[in-house]
């Protein structure tokens, strides 16, 4: 396989948007995929991307499409008690989120890659790598039935939480902090109008609902469940009537139906490790830190880690020096655990905890009130939804 500056383990959009940065800089990298490229353009994930992320792809030149069929949202509705609120997110901030599939993301910045000639092998396998604390680390893999070595200067990890990059640190280096949530979310992509042009975040007796979308046709739609729920238990009769007793709850509103065409269950964690970088593996995105979907940060996040980077390897392959490389961990960990923090608030908002505590649920009305009668409250939830401007 030979030699590149950076070797990327992982083609999410993590590893992806590095490739794309480090290539405008003119740095080489070559990505490193497990899946097949039909499966990662295919994977239904996040939805929703911050003003920051957008304008990343807009000034990165991979944002034709997204200005075409993104959605620009200014407010969210918050349903709980029978009554439906609105955060008006860009009266309050001045900015605004936009809906567009993580897949699309990935495909754009496929796209990109592929047409600036620059690689990315999909399907490898036994990824391992070695010497990350001399100055020529090495990506041992096997692709198409044959053993390769990439030599690089640098390794980033950007391979997800099950990956295996973050493995490679020594025991002892790295601290971690998580936190498992006793439910999951059930996802559903179903070919139906949405109902609104905003998206709906439910809390219910019966359980949170999420109501997100992806285009005038396409409606995404969530609801939590069990951990150890199972999926074929869940037959779309009964997704629809779960959904309906969640979020029909306010007069006169009703759900658009149709054939749900994807279906999948998510774990919820919160997760974080520390540093984000030994010796010349630097790790990024969901490879060093996930958040529970409900405050919309996983993608987010992950970009935001590698534009750091980007800068980062430019600084130092510019010969400027180490600096950026050596303040990655500490800059990027502060709006990692920004986000950490609003996503736990939001999850323990808005789910259902179980029948044990009922002081809880009534503490989660009350926030709920705050949010939507304070002025102050809401502000700060639209600030951190649309992606603080300073960490
Ligand atoms: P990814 O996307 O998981 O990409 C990692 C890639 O690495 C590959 N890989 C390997 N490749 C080579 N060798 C190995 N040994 C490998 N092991 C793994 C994997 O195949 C994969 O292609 O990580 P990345 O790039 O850090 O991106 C993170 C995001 O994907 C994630 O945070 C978001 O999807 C989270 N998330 C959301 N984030 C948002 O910002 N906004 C949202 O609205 C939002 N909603 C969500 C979400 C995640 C969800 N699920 C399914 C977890 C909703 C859901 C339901
Ligand atoms: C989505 O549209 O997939 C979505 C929206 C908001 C969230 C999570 C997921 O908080």
């Amino acid at each position: 396989m030979g030699r590149t500056q950076v070797g990327i383990v992982g083609a999410g959009p993590a590893g992806l948007m590095l490739a794309h940065l480090l290539h405008l800089r003119g740095i080489s990298s070559v990505v490193l995929e497990a899946r097949s490229r039909d499966y990662v353009e295919q994977r239904v994930r996040a939805g929703v991307l911050e003003q920051g992320s957008v304008d990343l792809l807009v000034e990165s030149g991979v944002g034709d499409r997204l200005q075409r069929e993104g959605l620009r949202h200014e407010g969210i509705e918050l349903r709980f008690a029978g009554e439906s609120h609105r955060v008006a997110m860009t009266e309050l901030t001045g900015r605004a989120i936009t809906v567009y599939g993580q897949q699309e993301v990935v495909k754009d910045l496929i796209a990109a890659r592929l047409a600036a000639g620059q690689p990315i092998v999909f399907e490898v396998d036994d990824v391992a790598v070695h010497g990350l604390d001399t100055e020529q680390p090495s990506i041992t893999f096997t692709h198409e039935g044959r053993d390769e070595t990439l030599t690089c200067d640098f390794v980033a990890g950007c391979d997800g939480f099950h990956g295996v990059t973050r493995g490679a640190v020594p025991a002892g280096v790295l601290s971690t902090y998580d936190r498992v949530y006793p439910f999951a979310w059930l996802g559903v992509l179903a070919t139906a109008p949405p109902a609104v042009d905003e998206l709906i975040y439910a809390n219910h007796e019966r359980g949170f609902a999420l109501y997100s979308m992806r285009s005038a046709q396409v409606s995404r739609l969530y609801l939590q469940v069990a951990p150890d729920e199972d999926i074929d238990d869940w037959s779309d009769d009964r997704i629809w009537a779960e959904l309906r007793a969640r979020l029909e709850t306010v007069e006169g509103w009703s759900l658009n139906e149709g054939p749900v065409i994807e279906k999948g269950i998510t774990p919820m964690r919160s997760f974080v490790v520390e540093p984000m970088q030994w010796e010349r593996l630097y790790l990024a995105g969901d490879a060093v830190h996930i958040v529970p979907p409900t405050g919309a940060k996983g993608m987010n996040l992950a970009l935001a880690d590698v534009r750091l980077l980007g800068d980062a390897f430019a600084q130092w392959y510019a010969g400027g020096g180490g600096g950026l490389l050596e303040a990655y961990s500490s800059t990027a960990l502060r709006r990692v655990w920004r986000a950490q923090h609003f996503s736990w608030w939001m999850t323990s908002m808005l789910h259902r905890f179980g029948d044990s505590d009922p002081y809880q649920a009534r503490l989660q009305l009350a926030q709920l009130r705050n949010v939507t009668t304070s002025t102050a409250y809401a502000r700060a939830l639209a600030e951190n939804y649309v992606g603080p401007v300073e960490v």
